[in-house]
């Protein structure tokens, strides 16, 4: 590691495991798998293989919201993915998700086992397969559909960006920190300007462009990611925060983030999830009191 503002690059870059910052352990410049390991089948149709981060979030804030309509095809099993650990570079992950991040699903209601990766493709598949959450109007469909993208498209500036250089880099730099700063504020005064006349992101109606972006901009404006809401000053964001805080009181939404959880309250962390009576009796506090 190195805390030198100038770096002079090498000819040929090369692989330095000690970098250092956050997740030095786990980042590698090649894909596929470390080691053999097959993954867990649950009974319901549905194998979602996640963490609770934004990402993971916004999947089961989606199945968690299917099944308050009363669907109960999606139902579904959670497993925990801890990539941490190094969990994503299992070989029956990578089967799953040849590009090792969760969130990872697994449709297994068909006469052939369908994989699904990437947040935003299983939010519009689970959308399109249950019809609920996106629009049958063309015009209201593309509308929500350029949000969904839109997101996929910005939070890594916001996560990959502001929250690593300002969150987890090993030391804070000014110019990186500054750019993606920038390019955040930008970002939420795009969302505050929408919502300025709108009650969700798309329009009138909660749709998977509201499910993929409350889980990083929502929650970034309550102040649950990066211990940054006083430095972007997110109160600004009146608009943003007011639709946060009506999102955010779902009790779908609730649960959602409950699920895959392995960091703060107890009672608001379920490793898994494999039946709708675990939110009762398999928190953390309930498996291991802290008393
Ligand atoms: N574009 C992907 C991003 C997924 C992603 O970055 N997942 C992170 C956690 S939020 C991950 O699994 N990281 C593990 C790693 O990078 O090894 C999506 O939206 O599904």
């Amino acid at each position: 590691m190195t805390t030198e503002t100038e770096y002079t690059p090498p000819k040929v870059w090369t692989w330095d495991a000690e970098n250092g910052g956050k997740f030095a352990s786990i980042n590698r410049p090649i894909a596929g798998p470390t080691h053999d390991k097959e993954l867990p089948v649950g009974k319901h149709p549905l194998q979602l293989y996640s963490l609770a981060t934004p990402n993971g979030v916004k999947v089961t804030v989606m199945l968690e919201e299917l099944l308050a309509l009363g669907i109960s095809e999606a139902e579904y099993d959670a497993w925990l993915v801890k990539i941490g650990d190094g969990d994503q570079f299992g070989s029956g992950f990578v089967d799953v998700n040849p590009n090792s991040k969760i969130p990872a699903l697994m449709d297994r209601s068909g006469s052939t086992p369908q994989r699904v990766f990437e947040s935003g493709a299983i939010l519009l598949y689970l959308a399109e397969k249950f019809g609920h959450f996106i629009p049958h109007d063309a015009g209201a469909r593309a509308e929500t559909l350029s949000w969904l993208f839109w997101q996929m498209g910005s939070a890594p500036y916001l996560g990959g960006g502001f929250g690593h250089f300002y969150a987890y880099a090993p030391a804070k730099f000014e110019y990186p920190i500054n750019r993606f700063t920038m390019e955040t504020k930008r970002q939420l005064d795009v969302l505050d300007r929408e919502l300025a006349t709108k009650k969700f992101i798309a329009g009138d109606d909660y749709t998977i462009a509201d499910i993929a972006i409350w889980p990083w901009y929502g929650q970034l404006v309550l102040g649950r990611l990066y211990e940054a809401a006083e430095f972007l000053d997110v109160e600004s964001y009146k608009n943003v925060m007011h639709w946060a805080q009506k999102i955010d009181a779902r009790p779908a939404v609730q649960r959602g983030r409950m699920v895959n959880r392995m960091s703060g309250e107890p009672e608001m962390q379920l490793h898994e999830r494999h039946d709708a009576t675990d939110f009762d009796t398999k928190t953390q506090d309930k498996l291991a009191p802290t008393t």
